[in-house]
């Protein structure tokens, strides 16, 4: 059977990450179903890396497709680039599109390489059906599309910023059919609000989002909870949200929704500590939460402040104590080797994690600073005295080290994070 159009997700050279199933190309794919076009879903990190060639051969041969679309991170950029250098040798009036977070932030890079054609800047519902109107059904021009970088004899053109989409209760439920759910450990996952109200250095939520926070209506959640087949999946719902409790009045209706409209499930997000009480943690843990992720990422009054993380210490703890008393895990992320960090502020770091997993249970995930493309640390590393000491994109992995500081050398870094690791794991 032909397909119109390819959708993979470029996959990670370090093995299967196969927590959950890449909802970027979900909604994708589901853009381009409500169009009519003839499509089909791959999550390459689905397949052992050594067998990548012959799945991807494999699908161009079958598929046919006129445009070949790829999602992609830093990490997974250089693959993505391979992929689609063999989509085009296999057959070469294929028109590759390129998008996700990476490209967004590197795009000059992007469409200069000779195997991309378009790239797709930021949220890509729309982008995609109007490149597919162009290339399949011969409808507009490509200057006329917004949010898109091509080349034109050669010479590279970036559009104009495409609008974000306002209310995004219009945007379909994105499309699950193609993946194999039963491949992922979180199979169900659910987006409820799009872009960060905080604002932290090393992230790019805010710019990926220029600053806004987009919310779905409850009722909209809870209509694509209803397409789930929770009873398939142990009825375990992950919120994919970068933060879902920004907006105290809309958690509480979410779980009032989730306990009389869903029933009997668990599930679980990603919060900030400035966001929770004690009345939103109970019902939290009412309407089936179980576990609750908290960007930490430092011990250090002082840094916290320079990475513009606006938490204090004192409210870790609060937050720590009151997630303990009502019963919910909770997994705090620390990172080592931020651009101001010193030997000391790694060492009260460490000593903090320490403090949250003796005293509350937290379970700790430590990781090293990555400057990723977007990200206030590295449009301003000068500033802070960073120096890349990576020349390859592969290497940009939360357990490497790939840059020094004016204080610290990039083995420094590795070293405390590996300590960091090992003490962790000493304690019960
Ligand atoms: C869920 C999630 C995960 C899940 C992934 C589940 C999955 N399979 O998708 C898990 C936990 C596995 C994960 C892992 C990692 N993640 Co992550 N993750 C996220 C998170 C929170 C949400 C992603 C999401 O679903 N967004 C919702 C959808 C709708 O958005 P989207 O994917 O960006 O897609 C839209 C557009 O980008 C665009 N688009 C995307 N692809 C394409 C393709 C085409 C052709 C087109 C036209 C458009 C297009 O259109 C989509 C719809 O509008 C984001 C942060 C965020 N809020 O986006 C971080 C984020 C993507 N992750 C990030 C990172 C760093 C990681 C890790 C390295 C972390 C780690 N500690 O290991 C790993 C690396 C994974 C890898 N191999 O690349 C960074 C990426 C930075 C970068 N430059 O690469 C982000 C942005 C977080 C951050 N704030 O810094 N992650
Ligand atoms: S790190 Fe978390 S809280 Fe900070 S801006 Fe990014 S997504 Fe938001």
């Amino acid at each position: 059977v032909s397909r119109d159009i390819l959708i993979l997700q470029s996959p990670s050279i370090y093995g299967k990450s196969l927590l959950s199933p890449p909802l970027g190309i979900g909604y994708i794919g589901a853009a381009l179903l409500k169009h009519q076009y003839n499509i089909k879903l791959m999550d390459l990190s689905i397949y052992d890396y050594k067998n990548l060639k012959s799945e991807v051969t494999n699908a161009i041969k079958e598929f046919k497709p006129k445009i070949v679309c790829i999602s992609c991170t830093t990490e997974t950029y250089n693959v993505a680039l391979r992929i689609l250098k063999l989509s085009k040798s296999l057959k070469d009036d294929i028109v590759t599109v390129m998008g996700g977070v990476h490209p967004t932030f590197t795009v000059e890079e992007c469409i200069t390489d000779e195997n991309v054609d378009i790239v797709a800047i930021g949220e890509g519902e729309n982008t995609i059906v109007e490149i597919s109107n162009y290339y399949i059904r011969n409808e507009g021009t490509l200057e006329k599309i917004d949010g898109i970088a091509y080349k034109n004899n050669n010479r590279v053109v970036i559009n104009k910023e495409r609008n974000y989409i306002k209310d995004i209760n219009e945007i379909p439920y994105p499309y699950r059919g193609d993946f194999d759910l039963s491949k992922y450990k979180v199979p169900l996952t659910i987006v409820s609000t799009r872009g960060c109200t905080g604002k932290c250095s090393f992230c790019v939520s805010r710019e990926l989002n220029k600053n806004r926070y987009r919310e779905r209506s409850i009722s909209n959640i809870i209509d694509e909870i209803k397409t789930l087949d929770l009873d398939k999946y142990s009825r375990i719902i992950a919120f994919q949200d970068s933060t879902l409790t920004a907006n105290s009045k809309r958690i509480i209706n979410l779980c009032d929704a989730l306990k009389n409209q869903i029933g009997n499930i668990s599930w679980s997000c990603e919060s900030r500590v400035d966001t929770l009480t004690i009345d939103i943690l109970q019902r939290m843990k009412e309407s089936g939460c179980i576990l609750i992720e908290f960007g930490i990422e430092s011990g250090s009054e002082k840094v916290l402040k320079e990475i513009r993380k606006d938490i204090t210490k004192k409210e870790i703890l609060s937050t720590m104590d009151m997630v303990k008393r009502v019963g919910i895990n909770s997994v705090c992320t620390i990172m080592i080797g931020h651009p101001t960090d010193t030997k000391e502020t790694m060492k009260e770091s460490i000593e903090f994690a320490k403090l949250l997993k003796k005293e509350y249970g937290c379970s700790i995930h430590f990781n090293i600073v990555t400057p990723y493309p977007g990200t206030p640390f590295l449009k301003n590393k000068e500033e802070y005295g960073i120096e890349i000491k990576s020349k390859s994109y592969d290497d940009y992995v939360p357990n490497n080290a790939i840059m020094s500081t004016k204080e610290l050398s990039a083995e420094e870094i590795r070293e405390t994070y590996i300590n960091a690791i090992l003490d962790l794991s000493r304690i019960d």
